[in-house]
């Protein structure tokens, strides 16, 4: 398996109920390796870039919203297999279809808030690093 990079985000609410070690530590026990991490306060603009290809869903303003309700952990991953792992390990965006184990099945209220954020293929992965992450910041 080929070495890859994930983005994962500790949304705001992971934050607001303290959970960032709990979660961070999940992320550690399989296997992931941390390149970088930093906690922020994202902006409207931020947000709505981040997640632009969602812009037009009906969903979109209020997942604004709530990406800018708070801080947030963007975290860099590096493992084989990292993309399609990672979104084993948080489960199904609703944490009503998330596989028994996973960190949304354990900690998320729903499925706007659903504590983190994985990105969704081995490119995107490496474009959502790049998007919180300078080459100083990834060690
Ligand atoms: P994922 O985060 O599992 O990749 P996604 O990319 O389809 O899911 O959507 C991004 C985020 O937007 C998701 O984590 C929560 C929110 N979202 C998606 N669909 C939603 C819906 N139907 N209602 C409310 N929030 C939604
Ligand atoms: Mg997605």
């Amino acid at each position: 398996m080929p070495t890859e990079r994930t983005l994962a985000i500790l949304k705001p609410d992971c934050v607001r109920k303290g959970l960032q070690g709990e979660v961070i530590a999940r992320i550690q026990k399989a296997g992931f390796k941390v390149l970088g991490m930093k906690q922020i306060r994202l902006s409207k603009e931020t947000a709505g870039a981040f997640y632009a290809v969602h812009k037009g869903r009906p969903f979109y303003d209020g997942l604004v919203e709530f990406m800018t309700s708070g801080p947030c952990m963007p975290i860099a991953l590096e493992k084989a297999n990292a993309v399609a792992d990672f979104r084993t390990l948080i489960g199904a965006t609703d944490p009503k279809d998330a596989a028994p184990g996973t960190i949304r099945k354990l900690y998320a209220d729903n499925k706007g808030e659903n504590i983190v954020h994985g990105s969704d293929s081995p490119e995107n992965g490496r474009i959502e690093v790049g998007f919180f992450f300078s080459d100083s910041e990834l060690t």
